[in-house]
């Protein structure tokens, strides 16, 4: 079984990226063979510092092997340094039509936010459908916000595979059970998110323990008492589900344990707990983070096996598309 999955270089990755991304990728990587691209091309869709590009992305690298992924067992790697992921976007922009692109709500939404919208913006779901059809992916462990880019994915696989011939295994989605979409702590309706988060909202997984309990001191409830999971108590429900993540236990369990007694000891509760949860992973990427030249080295390993895989795909993609090959 083939598992990819990709993660931006923007910035440092939060309690969301951490529960969709990093927790399953390190869950999958037993199930068979994983690809895990810190996707540098698809951080420059928005405004962004170069500066900051090129240590974001080797500290990705360190924040991805301190959460458990074993460069010995996956093949872990940066976009750019696999010449096909660009070649691909631009074979399947011919496969995929203005109106798909243009019904992607991850676009809408971040295209509201910027003062410029690049047209990398709005073609980010065909440089990921590429990222994942190299590989004859199987298996893309990701969060609830990517589920759409995903079904694109396989609409754009089953097209090219029918009009050119069977190129592309059709792969599949994998979605945590619970915290697929973990939320804003203070703008519970919204996810919480590099771009679009609020500060005090936005739990970072480098964060300092007095911080994290800042943040979820603060953290938007309602009046009352009651700790359920509703669907008009969006902040309840995320602590609840974040509760569950943090410590093992199933969100009902959460529910019972802590229903009527009041938010205040709840949230103090949580804090605990997800410090507990990252504080392992943070101590060991400041570890791995000191050592750049090491972290380099397994990424240069890392394209080398990434690009061996990928381009027996690319050259099929060219050759049933009738280019004349040198
Ligand atoms: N709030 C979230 N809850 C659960 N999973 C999430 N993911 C992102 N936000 C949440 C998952 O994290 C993985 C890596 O995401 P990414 O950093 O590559 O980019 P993203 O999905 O676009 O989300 P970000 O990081 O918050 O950036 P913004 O919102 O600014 O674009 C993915 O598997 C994603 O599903």
């Amino acid at each position: 079984m083939r598992i990819f999955s990709g993660i931006q270089p923007t910035g440092a990755k939060h309690l969301g990226n951490y529960i969709g991304g990093f927790t399953q990728y390190v869950a999958t990587q037993e199930l068979g063979e994983g690809f895990f691209c810190i996707v540098d091309l698809h951080s420059i869709t928005v405004e962004h510092d170069p500066a900051e590009l090129r240590t974001a992305t080797i500290d990705l690298a360190a924040m991805l092997f301190a959460s458990g992924l074993d460069p010995a067992r996956s093949t872990t790697f940066v976009q750019s340094h696999v010449h096909a992921h660009a070649e691909a976007a631009w074979l399947l922009g011919s496969v995929t039509s203005f109106g798909e692109l243009r019904r992607m709500t991850q676009f809408k939404d971040k295209g509201d936010k910027q003062e410029f919208v690049s047209a990398g913006l709005f073609t980010y779901p065909v440089l990921m459908a590429g990222d994942i059809l190299l590989y004859q992916t199987d298996l893309v462990p990701i969060g609830d916000d990517q589920r759409q880019h995903l079904e694109l994915t396989r609409d754009i696989a089953t097209r090219f595979n029918q009009r050119f011939g069977e190129t592309f295994r059709i792969p599949d989605g994998r979605y945590p059970e619970i915290g697929a979409r973990i939320m804003d702590l203070q703008e519970p309706e919204n996810k919480m998110s590099t771009t679009g988060g609020t500060p005090l909202g936005t739990v970072f997984v480098a964060d300092p323990p007095d911080v994290i309990r800042r943040k979820f001191k603060g953290a938007v409830t309602d009046s009352g008492h009651e700790v359920h999971r509703a669907a008009d108590k969006p902040g309840v429900t995320n602590l609840v589900e974040i509760m569950a993540v943090a410590t093992g236990t199933p969100p009902e369990a959460v529910e019972d344990r802590y229903d009527g007694q009041g938010y205040g000891q709840f949230k103090s509760d949580i804090a605990e707990a997800v410090i507990a949860f990252l504080e392992p992973v943070r101590l060991r990427y400041e570890e791995l983070a000191a050592d750049p030249g090491e972290l380099e080295r397994l990424l240069r390993a890392g394209a080398e096996k990434a690009a061996a895989v990928a381009a027996p795909t690319l050259e099929a993609m060219y050759d049933r598309m009738g280019f004349a090959r040198p």
